[in-house]
């Protein structure tokens, strides 16, 4: 006899793309967890009966507001401001802020969603959250930023705080942008609390955070080639995109003596056969961090070829870190990675692979670290820059890279043991799915119906 409480995959979603229509990031976000959450909460009659898939796949609520600023020629602008506060059930609300102007509401609502998994994943009590603005930084002037960032503190700030909801760093929001946002929160309640996180280290800011999401992604493939009696040294790396989690995993592979061949940005990418060095990562840094510049520039300075228009997947890899945006992977591409010789992918980007390129590697059964799960290691620092801002005393950068490679760990084994079949395969995409759900489910079931 059919269980009255069991829900079908199609039946479900069904209903999930009439709540949300047209938000398609979001529908495949939650579609992607569906399918290994709604078999297993079939099999386990602990989780039945709460109606868990419905509670988690709407949002807590949603901020939208308007952001009026005046640019450097006097005129004012205006944009979308928007807060997606998807779930508190283990922590408050914890997630980055993305200013690009292809931000929409489905797209903070799949990283929202997203957020509250990973979370649950780290072992730190957060709950998930996403917020940000379509205003685009590029070609804006330092003080135009500045304003932005003022103005759009000045209504965000009555629905954040220490203890309900700490926004951070995403696309187009970096330590400039965080440094502004803090500093007009403190401005306006009078208040010197971990509100933040990705905070300057004289005012709050953990050591390792800026670092954390990159070398994580790389510690996470680290962790996946372990499991496998691998190393990384040697290997031949693609990375996509130059900003803030690229540049961070490029840095620990060069440490740990993989070889980078590429980094991207929405222009193109740059293939350097001899690899991407220390010396000619130092120079990135300086054209992203400081300079806000090109990556294109990367070929005239060391004279290798710049492909405009194209991402990197078709250059032949044992390794592939996706570290710009979502869906910068598709199926077509990752047939062709693995064409190539590509041996396992972890995500730094959110949902940087769209459902066929997942396809394509579970069929063919690569390491896949799916972005919950390996891009987790920036959102973990962000946990330990609120301890520290709580505990008012800050911890050495070496006890900040441990945890953070700890924490990496920790998650690897939960994916395991979510994830594997009995011939031995893990499947971290389905273990990352049921043990970040898991956490969330239980506190949910214990608060009853709320
Ligand atoms: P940055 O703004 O520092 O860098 C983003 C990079 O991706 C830039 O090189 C940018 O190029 C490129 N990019 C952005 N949008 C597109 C696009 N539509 N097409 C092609 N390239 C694009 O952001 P982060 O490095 O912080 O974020 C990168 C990814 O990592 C995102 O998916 C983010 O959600 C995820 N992430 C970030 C964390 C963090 O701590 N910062 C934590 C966990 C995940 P261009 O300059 O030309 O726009
Ligand atoms: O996607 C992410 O995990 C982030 N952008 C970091 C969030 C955080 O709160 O540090």
């Amino acid at each position: 006899m059919r269980n009255p409480n069991s829900l079908t995959f199609s039946g479900f979603m069904d209903g999930v793309r009439r709540r949300n229509r047209g938000q398609k990031e979001f529908q495949q976000a939650v579609g992607e967890w569906a399918h290994d959450v709604i078999p297993w909460v079939n099999d386990h009659p602990r989780y039945q009966g709460h109606n868990l898939s419905g509670r988690l796949t709407e949002p807590d609520r949603v901020i939208m507001f308007r952001v009026t600023w005046a640019d450097d020629r006097g005129r004012v602008r205006v944009n979308k401001g928007y807060r997606v506060q998807h779930s508190n059930a283990i922590g408050p609300y914890k997630g980055g802020l993305r200013f690009h102007p292809s931000v929409t509401l489905s797209i903070l609502k799949f990283l929202a969603f997203e957020q509250v998994f990973k979370n649950s994943l780290t072992g730190l009590p957060m709950g998930g959250a996403k917020g940000g603005s379509d205003f685009d930084p590029k070609g804006k002037s330092n003080s135009e930023i500045m304003r932005f960032c003022q103005a759009f503190m000045n209504e965000l700030y009555r629905h954040i705080g220490p203890f309900t909801d700490v926004p951070a760093g995403d696309i187009g929001v970096g330590g400039r942008e965080i440094s502004y946002l803090f500093g007009q929160y403190k401005q306006i309640t009078n208040q010197f609390t971990g509100v933040l996180t990705g905070k300057g280290l004289s005012f709050g800011g953990s050591e390792i955070r800026t670092e954390a999401t990159g070398y994580g992604t790389v510690y996470f493939m680290e962790d996946m080639l372990r499991h496998n009696k691998q190393g990384i040294e040697g290997k031949t790396c693609l990375v996509s995109g130059s900003g803030n989690v690229a540049i961070y995993a490029t840095e620990k592979l060069i440490q740990h003596g993989a070889k980078p061949v590429t980094l991207s940005d929405s222009g193109g990418f740059i293939h350097d056969p001899n690899g991407i060095d220390k010396d000619k990562l130092a120079w990135v840094k300086d054209l992203k961090e400081v300079r806000y510049g090109r990556i294109s520039e990367y070929a005239d300075e060391f004279g290798v070829k710049y492909y405009p228009t194209e991402r990197p997947w078709s250059v032949p890899c044992d390794l592939a870190f996706p570290c710009a945006t979502q869906n910068e992977v598709n199926e077509a591409e990752a047939k062709v990675l693995i064409r190539n010789g590509c041996k396992g992918v972890s995500e730094g980007s959110n949902m940087g692979s769209d459902a066929g390129a997942i396809a394509v590697y579970r069929a063919s059964k690569i390491l896949y670290g799916p972005a919950k799960a390996a891009n987790a290691g920036g959102v973990a620092v962000s946990g330990l820059e609120m301890s520290q801002n709580s505990m008012r005393m800050s911890w050495s950068r070496k006890e900040l890279n441990t945890h953070l490679g700890d924490i990496m760990k920790g998650i690897h084994e939960r994916c395991v043991e979510y994830g594997s079949d009995r011939g031995g395969y893990v499947d971290y995409l389905k273990g990352a799915n049921i043990a970040g759900f898991k956490k969330v489910a239980d506190a949910l079931i214990a608060y009853g119906a709320n």
